[in-house]
């Protein structure tokens, strides 16, 4: 899974990837920089942990997460196509707002507002996906005539996708309205890669002495998102320093601020949550891994996440689940007790569901 960070300059886009990627490859803070910072980031899974007392193991392996951090778009300055290649091959965006007032940090307006800078973000990623498909309809115009049956529906959408961005409406608000709303459509736009088809998650950058997101700006943002949209608030200021703290100091200055859990795992489940994605488990003596699919997946589906043969030569699949686990303790009492399920192609794997599969190839 790809995670690409947004937003305009001075908002915090790199306190909070050094926050997120704390211990893997932090970047510098690089106002005005022009490289992304990327890094592959684990995702915090207290189940990998649960399962790891019952089961004896060598390794640990979390899903991943992998972040980049962009430059800030400067409303205006033309810059945003250039570093807006580096994320529009991620899965979804995560706008990074700024909700904190500091004399002594700069920002783009006087004033901070996050309803106005919400949408100049979006004015950006507009701006810069009309300009990608208007580049597009030429070519696209000109294969349609050649009778090329894909070129006809990438025309189709290219058309619509113009005159949807022109009204200044992002991609992901009408992609559940024809030339759209169909499998073929989705597959195309996902290779022409439009940002404002995207997904986004919102990053709500609170102050220092507003660690849960309390304050009239917050409740401006959400209220310019509306309700459908996930706003999570993170002091990234705050959050790199936990991050930088140790182990056994991080749980306690977590508490003191009445947080339950650092912000990359309420940012990791939000994310899955806006993806529909959820994870199954692979458990034995050489490793105890964590996978991400869509929920819904079918168990060759599953299969296939781990590898592509084992998709193609399914069998079937002996299930289990963590709390079944945790009640019985081994494999052995969960077969015993006829909790240990045999299930085919057609099984639907659920969240938490711990599967062997059985293959040929
Ligand atoms: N007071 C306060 N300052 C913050 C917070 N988050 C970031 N800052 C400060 O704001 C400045 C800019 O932060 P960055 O993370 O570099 O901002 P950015 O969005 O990456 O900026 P560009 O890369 O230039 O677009 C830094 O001096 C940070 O220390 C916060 O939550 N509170
Ligand atoms: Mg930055």
């Amino acid at each position: 899974m790809e995670a690409g960070i947004v937003g305009l300059p001075y908002v915090g886009k790199t306190a909070l990837f050094n926050a997120l990627a704390a211990g893997h490859a932090p970047a510098e803070s690089q106002s005005g920089g022009v490289k992304p910072h990327v890094s592959i980031v684990p995702v915090p899974d207290p189940r990998l942990a649960t399962i790891n007392r019952f089961v004896e193991t060598q390794k640990i392996v979390p899903a991943s997460l992998r972040l980049v951090d962009v430059p800030g778009l400067a409303p205006g300055a033309g810059t945003a196509g250039k570093f807006l290649s580096h994320v529009r091959n991620v899965d979804a965006l995560v706008h990074v707002v700024r909700c904190f007032e500091d004399p002594s940090v700069p920002h783009v307006k006087d004033t901070v507002d996050p309803a106005r800078d919400c949408d100049h973000l979006e004015t950006e990623l507009i701006l810069a996906d009309l300009e990608q498909v208007e580049g597009m309809a030429d070519k696209a115009r000109r294969d349609a005539r050649m009778g090329d049956k894909d070129a006809k529906l990438r025309l189709e959408l290219v058309e619509a996708a113009v005159a949807a961005l022109s009204d200044e409406k992002p991609l992901r608000t009408i992609m559940d309205q024809p030339p759209f709303n169909n499998p073929d459509a989705r597959r195309l736009l996902r290779s022409i890669a439009m940002l404002t088809a995207k997904p986004v998650l919102f990053v709500a950058n609170v102050a220092e002495d507003d660690p849960r997101g309390e304050s009239k700006l917050v409740q401006k943002l959400r209220n310019k998102v509306g309700p459908d949209a996930i706003v999570i608030p993170v002091c990234a200021k705050l959050e790199a320093e936990l991050a930088e703290l140790p182990d056994e100091e991080r749980e306690p200055m977590l508490k003191e601020l009445g947080l339950s859990e650092p912000a990359i795992a309420v940012l990791a489940r939000a994310a899955y949550q806006l993806l529909g994605l959820q994870s199954f488990y692979t458990a034995g003596p050489k490793e105890i891994k964590a996978w991400t699919i869509p929920q819904g997946a079918t168990a060759p589906q599953a299969a296939g996440a781990i590898h592509s043969d084992f998709e193609r030569g399914f069998i079937r699949v002996e299930v289990y689940s963590v709390a079944d686990l945790e009640q019985h303790k081994t494999e052995q009492a969960i077969k015993t007790a006829g909790k240990m399920r045999v299930e085919g192609k057609n099984y639907i794997v659920h969240d938490s569901d711990i599967c062997h599969f059985l293959f040929n190839v």
